[in-house]
């Protein structure tokens, strides 16, 4: 069987036109980089990398060791290659501008370089989740304005999920894409060609701890989820919550579901858990890219005008005829 690369799989995306030169390089080179993590991530404690960092981030949330690698690996591979203005990172409270001795490119990166840290110590899967957007810096010195722009504006989008295998999930606005790393031969191999969600699931995943704290929108659909076939749904619905999001969208895009992070008491303050430029942007405008749909509840997540780097949002997505179900509650409160 002929196995295409992501480096042959971008090259075409090139000579079709639905990138340039530059964003080529970018992804090949958030490529490379989450090769390097998935290598860390993958040794544990052989590597000594398992634990707390001793260091707090912007968030105030204790850094682990491989939050501060991965940040670390992310930054220094995407620095050089000339085709970024500036990037933007969870774990980092300013924009990190590109050292002045290198050139600078014409796009914005984000990401969150380790998404689901409670889950390193033990075992189980994390990721890696990025958004790029255009810059519309004049100067060569991008500020935070430039990167307030709604999700919609994104030109690609992606995850790696360090899993039993690892994979890169990706978007550049023409349907999602999914590869998985060859450790042997150290390529990510196009194994997933246009993922879609299906638009109906009998799957949802949630923190049900926090139900005490939902909205009533939330509690009514869940609990309508929860009568299964003596409710009003008239069908069961079964249960699944990894607690790192880009497995939990992984399932998803697998095989259907929805994904809640809605609004609740704990943290109506900050304005939700998930951080709308590094978890709720990319992960929507991928789950929309495969036929599904992202909402905060109130409004499409890819039209949410952000207001700060980092920004909170409600995050509900996945199976479009379940997140409008969701969506249609919030109406009617
Ligand atoms: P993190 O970026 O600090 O790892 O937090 C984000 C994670 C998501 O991956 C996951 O969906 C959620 O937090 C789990 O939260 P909880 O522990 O409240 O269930
Ligand atoms: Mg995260």
């Amino acid at each position: 069987m002929r196995r295409v690369t992501l480096t042959q799989f971008l090259i075409e995306q090139q000579r079709a036109g639905r990138i340039s030169a530059d964003l080529r390089l970018l992804i090949e080179v958030v490529a490379r980089a989450v090769k390097a993590i998935s290598v860390n991530v993958s040794k544990g404690a052989l590597a000594g990398v398992l634990g707390e960092a001793g260091t707090d981030n912007v968030q105030g949330e204790a850094q682990k060791k491989l939050d501060v690698i991965a940040n670390e690996i992310l930054l220094q591979a995407n620095e050089w290659g000339g085709h970024l203005a500036a990037m933007a990172s969870e774990e980092v409270e300013e924009v990190h501008q590109i050292p002045f001795d290198y050139p600078k490119g014409g796009y914005l990166l984000l990401f969150d370089p380790l998404d689901g840290s409670s889950n390193i110590d033990v075992n189980i899967s994390v990721g890696t989740i990025f958004s790029v957007l255009r810059s519309p810096a004049e100067d060569n010195e991008p500020t935070e304005q430039n990167f307030l722009q709604p999700g919609r504006e994104q030109v690609a989008a992606g995850y790696a999920l360090y899993g039993p295998s690892t994979m890169l999930v990706l978007t550049v606005g023409k349907g999602v894409h999914g590869f998985t790393l060859d450790r042997e031969m150290g390529s990510f191999v196009y194994t997933h060609p246009y993922m879609t969600v299906p638009v109906d699931t009998g799957e949802f995943a949630i923190n049900a701890s926090n139900a005490r704290f939902w909205e009533p929108p939330v509690q009514r659909y869940v609990s309508e989820l929860q009568q299964g076939k003596e409710g009003p749904r008239g069908r069961d619905f079964n249960m699944r919550w990894v607690a790192s999001m880009v497995a939990d969208v992984h399932r998803i895009l697998t095989r259907g579901g929805i994904f809640m992070y809605p609004m609740d008491e704990k943290c109506r303050a900050k304005g939700g858990k998930l951080r709308l430029m590094y978890e709720a942007n990319p992960m929507a405008m991928i789950i929309e890219q495969a036929g599904g749909a992202a909402s905060t509840g109130r409004e499409r997540i890819l039209d949410v005008q952000p207001e700060k780097l980092h920004q909170r949002v409600p995050v509900i997505l996945g199976s479009l005829n379940e997140v409008e179900r969701v969506a249609a509650y919030h109406r009617e409160e």
